[in-house]
């Protein structure tokens, strides 16, 4: 019944080498400036260990975990993984008001009580999670009991609930989710009841009922700038400058893989939010982390990797700042998840198995610095009008086998079926007849969207085979939607599905070197445009082209397309395959 433990590989690797008993290892100043002095003892300490409550430090002391009650009494893994990795525990259900208040008059405390005793055994720290969330509200409180029924309830909810547990649990949730995304107040019973000031007199009437516990205000994307951020910031100021006891952060933190590989968010941004809410002397923690992986595209180990990244880049956010006191996960075993089936979201597997991402938690709490995380080299594509992601180079084979590369020559792939590489894709030839393709596909809203594509592309000198670099939208077969190539004779071509057919654009594509290749495209647009240019230089424009096709999917793909005869030994590599709304450039 042991919890099956993977070894910290990784970061025992790393380890070793930042010790010194591996070989040379650049630190970059960024790594300096966190690691300090004193690492190599914290080292020696830490290489014999996989837990991750090890990992925790004077920088990061709070390493905790959503925890459920029925798997912590009754699965012994369960219990013993939670035991075995974190220092404090967050009740995810059992401390709310649709648990603990079945009527007016009535307290069930079971469920709490067992989690705040489970916690304790395991020398554990409790957050209160939560007083005050409109959510899980038990039916009866509701607006018929008028603004001083649902102030004399919310009221003596927290002091009964905070007394109870005076002294045991050190920080409390008092008021979740309060805004909107756009900085207003949600529209609440609470609200409705007492206006604004619900949250100021709950955070009194918390402090009163246990002076020692830390109190704090948490939420959701407020890990972004903007107008959510902006209003939390002022709140928590308004607040605290009005002597209300508001002590903590909690930045919740469901974040979603795909906005690390986009840049829709990055560590500097969650640095720079801890830093901003810091600034008002408030404590910050990472309340609810966790990373769906079922928006994210392609093999398991890639985006296993990406997870490893982002929890390593979140646990170094929080090292690097001083304000940060905290990383907890909102759960810790892909079996039991607020998530949808297939999310697996959190660092442990359903069999309770470290997974890369608490590599990454743990590389991350120990202060090494983030990870660059893996994304296509555009930095742009995010901003492409209703991208739904923009991801690293997809490849696949359309017949079920060949063989795609990484730009280090590392295989991605044996082919069957679908497989991603990152940022490059190397198709070698098979011995029969088939076609290759690699591509990035971004989804578009479509009328009037012009695109620009770029792929950095290297056609052997001996290749006589048909490629196409760039197509858009392919519902059909290769080579349907629009795409520049070449030709057997190595004539740059466009292609367009239906009418007008292939066009000989006039250049021969040079071989034996790498080109950069980008074309301007605008979809869903008759009568647009098509540009190809070679290496800086406009070799082609095509007007009328029907790209009206692709609005009915929305779908964009740049990429190449491949069709090697059989037992040809050539090969074409692309490289930085980009998708933008802006043009790219060649480098
Ligand atoms: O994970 C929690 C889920 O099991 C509950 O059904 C739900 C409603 O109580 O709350 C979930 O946790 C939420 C947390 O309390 C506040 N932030 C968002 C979390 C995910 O919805």
């Amino acid at each position: 019944m042991g919890v099956v433990m993977r070894s910290w590989s990784l970061l025992v690797c790393v380890l070793v080498v930042l010790s010194g008993c591996g070989s040379e290892v650049e630190v970059s100043e960024d790594n300096e400036a966190l690691l300090g002095e004193g690492l190599d003892s914290d080292v020696e300490t830490l290489l014999g260990s996989s837990r991750l409550r090890d990992f925790a430090s004077s920088n990061v002391p709070v390493v905790g975990a959503a925890v459920i009650v029925a798997p912590a009494t009754s699965n012994p893994q369960y219990a013993a993984a939670l035991a075995t990795h974190y220092n404090e525990v967050s009740p995810e259900v059992a401390l709310k008001w649709e648990v603990l208040r079945p009527s007016p008059v009535e307290y069930r405390f079971g469920d709490a009580d067992a989690l705040v005793s489970l916690a304790e055994a395991s020398g554990q720290s409790v957050r209160g999670h939560t007083l005050v969330w409109e959510v899980n509200l038990p039916a009866w409180l509701n607006d018929t009991l008028g603004p001083t029924g649902v102030r004399d309830a919310m009221l003596t909810h927290i002091d009964t609930v905070v007394r109870r547990y005076s002294g045991r649990i050190a920080h409390w949730d008092v008021v979740n989710e309060a805004l909107t995304s756009g900085g207003t107040y949600r529209n609440n019973v609470f609200l409705r009841a007492m206006g604004p000031s619900y949250i100021s007199q709950a955070f009194v009437a918390a402090h009163a009922a246990d002076p020692t516990a830390k109190l704090a205000y948490n939420d959701f994307a407020i890990e972004f700038p903007g107008a959510k951020q902006d209003a939390a910031f002022a709140m928590v100021r308004d607040l605290r400058a009005a002597g209300v006891p508001v002590h903590e952060v909690g930045i919740q933190l469901h974040t979603r893989p795909t906005d690390w590989v986009n840049g829709v968010i990055t560590t500097q941004m969650l640095r720079d939010t801890i830093r901003r809410f810091g600034s008002l002397g408030v404590e910050v923690y990472i309340t609810e982390l966790d990373a769906r992986l079922d928006q994210l595209s392609g093999p398991d180990n890639f985006r296993l990797e990406v997870q490893r990244q982002v929890y390593w880049n979140v646990a170094a956010a929080c090292y690097a700042e001083p304000a940060c006191n905290g990383v907890t996960t909102w759960g810790f075993t892909d079996l039991h998840t607020w998530l949808p089936a297939g999310s697996k979201p959190l660092p442990f597997d359903s069999s309770f198995v470290a997974k890369p991402a608490a590599d990454g938690l743990a590389s991350g709490l120990l202060g090494l610095a983030a990870q660059p995380v893996t994304r296509t080299s555009d930095t742009s594509c995010f901003g492409l009008s209703g991208a739904l992601f923009c991801d690293a180079l997809e490849s696949d084979s359309l017949y079920g086998w060949g063989q795609v590369r990484q730009a280090g020559g590392q295989v991605a792939s044996l082919a069957t079926g679908a497989y991603r590489g990152l940022r490059a894709v190397r198709a070698t030839t098979p011995t029969a007849p088939a076609t290759r393709r690699g591509y990035v596909e971004k989804r578009v809203n479509g009328t009037g969207t012009t695109i620009w594509s770029r792929a950095r592309l290297f056609v052997p000198s001996t290749s006589a085979n048909d490629l196409t670099m760039f197509t858009m939208d392919e519902p059909l077969a290769p080579y349907f939607g629009v795409g520049v190539g070449m030709d057997a004779t190595g004539r740059v071509i466009l292609r367009v599905a239906g009418t007008p057919a292939t066009r000989v654009l006039g250049p021969t594509f040079p071989r034996g070197r790498w080109v950069c290749a980008e074309l301007r495209i605008q979809v869903a647009d008759v009568g647009g445009q098509a540009e190809l240019f070679l290496d800086g230089s406009r070799v082609g424009l095509l007007q009328n082209v029907d790209t009206l096709f692709a609005s009915g999917y929305g779908t964009v793909k740049a990429g190449i397309i491949y069709a090697p005869p059989a037992g040809t030994p050539a090969e074409v590599r692309a490289d930085e395959i980009v998708v933008s709304a802006t043009r790219p450039g060649c480098q």
